[in-house]
């Protein structure tokens, strides 16, 4: 069946959000294959055009999450489609200071997308999780949601914030037809991320994984909200922590440095 019809596939609609690139997008190509329609989604329109390109079964869709017009549009462009996966996935790391040189203007981002963000598109496309009877919310957040360390501020409290969001809509949902899973993946080498953090500065965000030798991709974590997606619908996975194995806790990286 195609894509772009309104019943989607048998598995119903996935919505991922930041999908231009990083996990969102190999989280769209990974629900693609195991036979969902993916509605991709991200602010950068050109780069989801790409993905849907290469990838069939895969929608472009322009979003925001910071902009609430935005998801309004994107729950109306949904309404009638049987929306089964939702990933909030948008979000980042927008500075590496510590909290006494903190920039509110970082925090507000980091807030802005990562915890109300999320809150956003889950308010959003519960009617229609809800209405398909069997719905699945993967809410994006990082070990930075279950640890601390130094300069990790902005990032660690939104984090920490999204880890709660999931455990508290998995009780307010209790009795309805919704899994809630938290994926909380490690140390994950994405083109990005780092970049991101570090405001562009490309050795600062290289020296996040000097000497690993294998951080986690972004395929890695993509393969896990597949497999979560594909569980049986009265099974839950809570949570899932996914590091590479050189990194035994948010401190504890083995590198091998000339
Ligand atoms: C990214 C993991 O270690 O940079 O979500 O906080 S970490």
């Amino acid at each position: 069946m195609m894509a772009t019809d309104t019943a989607g596939t048998d598995r119903g609609w996935a919505v991922v959000t930041g999908a231009s690139s990083g996990i969102g997008a190999a989280t769209a190509r990974a629900l693609a294959k195991e036979g969902y329609s993916v509605l991709a989604c991200a602010r950068r329109v050109d780069r989801l055009e790409t993905l849907a390109a290469e990838a069939p079964g895969i929608e472009a869709w322009a979003l925001d999450v910071t902009d609430q017009d935005s998801v309004d549009m994107l729950a109306e462009h949904l309404a009638g489609r049987r929306v089964t996966v939702l990933v909030a996935n948008a979000g980042g790391a927008f500075d590496g200071a510590p909290i006494a040189d903190a920039d509110l203007d970082s925090w507000t981002r980091s807030y802005e997308v990562n915890v109300l963000g999320t809150v956003r598109t889950v308010k959003a496309l519960l009617p229609r999780l809800r209405a398909s009877q069997d719905g699945l919310i993967v809410v994006m957040s990082s070990t930075a949601g279950h640890g601390v360390y130094e300069g990790g501020g902005s990032y660690v409290a939104a984090k920490h914030a999204e880890t709660s969001i999931a455990g508290t809509l998995r009780l307010e949902l209790n009795g309805e037809p919704i899994r809630v899973c938290e994926i909380a993946p490690g140390m994950v080498r994405t083109d990005e991320f780092a970049v991101n953090r570090f405001g562009g500065d490309a050795d600062r965000a290289a020296s996040v994984y000097a000497g690993v030798a294998e951080p986690l991709v972004a395929h890695d974590v993509a393969d896990a909200v597949a497999w979560v997606a594909t569980r049986p619908s009265h099974v839950n996975i809570d949570r899932m922590v996914i590091r590479p194995v050189a990194q035994a806790a948010q401190h504890k990286v083995h590198r091998v440095l000339d």
